[in-house]
């Protein structure tokens, strides 16, 4: 009889801890997931992946550090050649200080541009100078706010005093409504702001006002928390990750994010974050922690358990027959064009156009990376340019898309649009 207690007992506890142990495989998987992506040496490596690996509790210090190495030579190399194409390159080269710093990395290393060496920190500084005056002059920067506010934050878990002119800007933007993704609300851009001036906060690097600067915050706070669905995500299942971190930065408990979690946790186990990019901005939430958390990392007697283990390989179904799409590009002028083609289900929306291409009705695309993956920049022969303040907008049957080309997959007949959308 006590044997029998003392066994449902045991199992009364193991029945109690799944919750907790889920949570950890989940998060592990994630982390494993992360860690086999920086082995692909394909594209550029990426420093929102490294920030990522290095805001987790669990390390492959080995991999970490050849990971850094790759970025401080073709990332490096890659923001030097944008310099060259006179871009500006605030939102990366933030991102490269911050995955330096993630590594407890000496910051000061230089950028050749013009001839000349400049810190990496001296040039993010002038940057955002620049920046500062577009806002001025016409009401935006020339890249978008989100990197504005990663340019701040990068500058403050460096140690390094912001402008109040620039602080204020960001501040104004906020009370102003004026952060926007195309022509919706942004979460992911007001949770960056959000934690760029938390970081201020911290810090105490001064501000105008600071009165204004608790305002700004508040607002922030209150369009995020607004922005929960009933399904627990804020904005999307893409922005939930950032809300989250911005959330705790702001000095929220985590209990209070718990729904927000359980929706990463369910898309997790759908394979929603397979992009390394969307994966990178979830994991530090769920591992409790935020951009902020960098200022304070010291790298110092770290884990270095974490194993890439080899991917289960997923089993490769058939296709499951055709599916008839029609794409429509509508151009700059308002005229539209209709092109029909049958793909086989599953087939990504890259897929589906390179299909189209090949058979040579007419329509053409072109791509350019971005961390995110293939950014579409030009259609039948006409470019969307950022620097006109315009992009190819992508939706399907009348919903906007929330993935890229290579990640949307077509499952079912449908009528996808492409407009080149102002912004
Ligand atoms: C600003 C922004 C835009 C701007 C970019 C131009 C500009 N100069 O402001 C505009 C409005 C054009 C835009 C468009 C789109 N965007 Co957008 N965008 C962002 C945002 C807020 C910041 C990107 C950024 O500057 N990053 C910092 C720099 C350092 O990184 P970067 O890689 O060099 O940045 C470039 C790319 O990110 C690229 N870009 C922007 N959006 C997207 C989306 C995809 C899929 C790709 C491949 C590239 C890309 O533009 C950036 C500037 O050059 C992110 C938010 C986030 N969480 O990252 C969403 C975000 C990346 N966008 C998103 C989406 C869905 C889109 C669209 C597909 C929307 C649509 N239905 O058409 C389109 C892209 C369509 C296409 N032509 O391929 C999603 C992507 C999710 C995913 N799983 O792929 C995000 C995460 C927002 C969200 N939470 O839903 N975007």
């Amino acid at each position: 009889m006590i044997t029998l207690l003392i066994v449902s007992a045991l199992l009364a506890l193991a029945a109690g801890k799944p919750c907790a142990s889920d949570h950890e495989t989940l998060l592990q998987s994630l982390n494993k997931q992360l860690l086999r992506s920086v082995d692909t040496q394909d594209n550029l490596p990426n420093p929102s992946v490294h920030i990522a690996l290095r805001l987790s509790t669990q390390h492959n210090l080995d991999k970490e550090n050849q990971y850094l190495n790759r970025l401080k030579k073709e990332f490096h190399e890659d923001i030097e050649k944008s310099l060259r194409n006179g871009e500006l390159v605030v939102g990366r080269l933030a991102l490269y200080i911050l995955a330096l710093r993630s590594s407890c990395h000496d910051l000061s290393l230089h950028l050749n541009h013009n001839e000349k060496n400049e810190f990496l920190l001296t040039h993010l500084k002038k940057e955002m100078e620049e920046e500062k005056q577009n806002i001025a002059f016409s009401h935006r920067p020339k890249t978008n706010y989100y990197q504005y506010s990663l340019g701040i934050l990068a500058l403050c878990v460096s140690g390094v005093r912001v402008s109040t002119h620039v602080s204020h800007k960001l501040i104004h933007a906020v009370e102003h409504g004026q952060i926007k993704h195309g022509e919706s609300l942004c979460i992911d851009s007001h949770a960056m702001a959000g934690m760029a001036l938390q970081c201020l906060k911290n810090e105490g690097i001064s501000v105008k006002d600071e009165a204004e600067l608790d305002k700004a915050l508040a607002t922030i706070k209150q369009k995020l928390v607004d922005s929960k669905r009933a399904d627990g995500h804020m904005g999307n299942e893409f922005s939930t990750g950032l809300a989250v971190q911005a959330l705790l930065a702001m000095g929220v408990e985590m209990e209070e994010c718990g729904t927000a979690i359980e929706a990463l946790r369910g898309d997790i186990r759908k394979g929603t974050y397979h992009n390394p990019m969307a994966a990178s901005q979830v994991l530090p939430a769920l591992y409790q922690q935020s951009y902020l958390h960098l200022k304070s990392k010291e790298c110092r007697s770290e884990d270095d358990t974490l194993t890439a283990d080899v991917e289960s390989a997923s089993e490769v179904l058939p296709s499951l027959g055709q599916v008839a799409v029609q794409v429509e590009v509508i151009k700059s002028n308002g005229e539209a064009s209709v092109f029909p083609i049958n793909v086989p289900k599953g087939s990504s929306l890259f897929e589906a156009l390179n299909l189209l291409q090949d058979k040579q009705t007419g329509f053409t695309f072109k791509t350019e990376d971005s961390l995110w993956g293939a950014f579409l920049s030009v259609l039948n022969d006409e470019q969307a340019r950022q620097t006109d303040r315009r992009y190819w907008h992508v939706s399907s049957d009348g919903t906007s898309l929330t993935q890229g080309i290579k990640d949307y997959k077509i499952d079912s007949a449908q009528r996808i649009t492409i407009k080149n959308t102002g912004y």
